[in-house]
């Protein structure tokens, strides 16, 4: 579990570097499982997608809901580890899953994640206090395309997107007006090694550069709910045709699984 200062470090700073989840070989395998999924060997995914579009010369393949692809995906958003700490950092007894996302940047034509936030993103589910679970499943580093941050950014409150811009450098390019007087914005880089975990909150203004390097960068991250998290319709989603609550009640459903109990829940089990 966090120490209680790594728990005020994360309500600080909005992310949290974590343990190591796996071993080099778990992570590989991981990483393997992903690359059947791209080329279609394992099927049932929400989507697989170029984040950036088929036209784009740079590549960032996003992959939403292994978990319904692959059993060691379901196993992962289950991970006894993972789910103890994001149960922790939410100060939650019960933990479900929204959905999870690998994005993953090829060697030299991967492109930039540009900055943002998760939750304006997310405009059917309230409140804005997700924490999403980021594993690499290789080293991440400031070569390949490591996850930046702006510490303590969580703290300004939902944004359009865009509100701080990326330029050609992977520059924050903030509309002032639009964001709380008299802050700072600094980019901190992330780098994680194979396996390990970073926690980040749903408003925390983060990104990612392109990979320029020889080495791939796969990884996923688990955007998981509190027990309190709400269905509210607003914008149209992609997770919106699995959801089978009333507006206003809490999503849950075997499309949002419960993984966190006040302990592990079994895949299975929810
Ligand atoms: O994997 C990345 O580089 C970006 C992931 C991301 O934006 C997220 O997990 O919220």
């Amino acid at each position: 579990m966090f120490t209680p200062e790594e728990v005020e470090q994360f309500n600080r700073d909005g992310y949290l570097p974590g343990p190591r989840i796996y071993t080099e070989d778990e992570a590989e395998t991981l990483r393997v499982r992903m690359h059947e999924i791209l080329r279609g060997k394992r099927t049932g995914a929400e989507s697989v997608r170029n984040l950036l579009g088929d036209v784009s010369d740079r590549v960032v393949y996003q992959i939403v809901n292994s978990w319904e692809a692959d059993d060691l995906f379901n196993a992962h958003i289950h991970n006894e580890k993972l789910c103890a700490l994001a149960a922790q950092l939410m100060n939650t007894d019960t933990v479900r899953v929204w959905h999870d996302q690998i994005q993953y940047k090829p060697s030299l034509v991967g492109g930039p994640t540009d900055w943002h936030q998760d939750h304006p993103y997310w405009p059917i589910i309230q409140p804005a206090d997700l924490v999403s679970a980021w594993v690499a499943l290789d080293d991440a580093t400031e070569a390949n395309g490591c996850m930046w941050m702006v510490p303590g950014s969580h703290h300004w409150g939902p944004h359009k997107n865009g509100t701080i811009g990326t330029d050609d450098n992977f520059d924050p390019t903030p509309d002032l007006e639009d964001l709380p007087e008299g802050i700072e914005i600094r980019k901190v880089p992330c780098p994680v090694k194979r396996g390990q975990v970073m926690f980040h909150h749903c408003l925390t203004w983060h990104g990612s550069p392109d990979n320029h390097s020889e080495h791939g960068r796969p990884a996923i991250a688990v955007h998981y709910m509190p027990g309190h998290t709400r269905y509210e319709p607003g914008d149209s989603h992609i997770m919106e045709d699995r959801v089978e609550v009333a507006p206003g009640e809490i999503l849950a459903g075997k499309y949002f699984p419960t993984v966190w109990e006040k302990g592990p829940v079994a895949v299975g089990q929810t």
